[in-house]
């Protein structure tokens, strides 16, 4: 049984956050986890307040599930505070986890900050150096390389400057661009691009989604280009299958077959 641990913001309408990573594993096969690290308020419609858990309680909460339970992979979300990033960089260091993936969450689709102002500087410089992979789509790439992304050599320039952070990987997403939805992935022996065509709609939660089905398929063995291709590959059957469950944008949802139930 593969587990893995999301530690990161929560949705209470599921379709983003801790609450769609639990899904997302659970579709999957694995054993999902979550610590959340920030509440957010909000429906299909946007974000409508964010407040952070404190630093304290978020370590103990992770320092808990490690001391006790060896996780196979553990992504990060929304983490909003500098505080909170750097006592989540230290557990994650005491506790030598490998198989990190680091979602850079920055904004909400609905323009809400969910990382604030001096939080990058520590997720730069205390988290990424312990991930096997970061996830940022082209605004964060762009706020995080400081650097405005217009052309392929700026998102090659982009994922060079994040790298040098330390991360072994880095996939930049490409969603926020016209045309199919191509991903990026740098750090292996060649770059490789992934592309899905796009689909029509807004949708909510695609980058949680996607960071989950990752650290999932890192956790089962798979190596990180073959990981990011299955993931692609998950999201996009997702966002096929995605239903609005409120006035607004569609939730990914996954139909389980209840054959094997009972
Ligand atoms: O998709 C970014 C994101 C991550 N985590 C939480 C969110 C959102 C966007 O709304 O609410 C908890």
């Amino acid at each position: 049984m593969i587990k893995v641990i999301s530690i990161a913001g929560s949705d209470p309408s599921a379709g983003a956050g801790i609450q769609v990573d639990l899904k997302t594993f659970q579709a999957l096969g694995a054993y999902g986890m979550a610590v959340p690290a920030a509440l957010t308020v909000q429906n299909s419609q946007g974000v409508i307040g964010v407040e952070p858990l404190s630093p304290r309680m978020i370590s103990k909460q992770i320092n808990a599930l490690l001391s006790d339970i060896k996780p196979d992979a553990v992504k990060t979300g929304m983490l909003l505070t500098r505080q909170n990033v750097d006592v989540i960089a230290s557990s994650i260091r005491d506790f030598r986890i490998k198989n990190l993936v680091v979602d850079p969450v920055l904004r909400s689709s609905s323009g809400k900050l969910l990382l604030r102002a001096g939080a990058i500087t520590s997720l730069k410089k205390n988290l990424f150096p312990h991930a096997l992979i970061v996830t940022p789509n082209i605004p964060e790439a762009e706020a995080l390389a400081d650097l405005s992304i217009n052309c392929e050599r700026d998102m090659d320039f982009a994922a060079g400057r994040l790298l040098d952070l330390g991360p072994s990987y880095v996939l930049i997403k490409g969603g926020h661009r016209n045309g199919p939805a191509t991903d990026t992935l740098y750090g292996g022996k060649t770059v490789l691009s992934f592309s899905t065509p796009r689909r029509k709609g807004g949708f909510h939660g695609t980058g949680c989604v996607f960071s989950s089905a990752i650290a999932v398929f890192i956790g089962q063995g798979y190596p990180v280009e073959k990981a990011v291709e299955k993931a692609k590959q998950f999201v996009d059957m997702m966002l096929k299958t995605a239903k609005p469950v409120g006035r607004n944008r569609k939730t990914l949802y996954f139909q389980f077959s209840s054959r094997t139930m009972i």
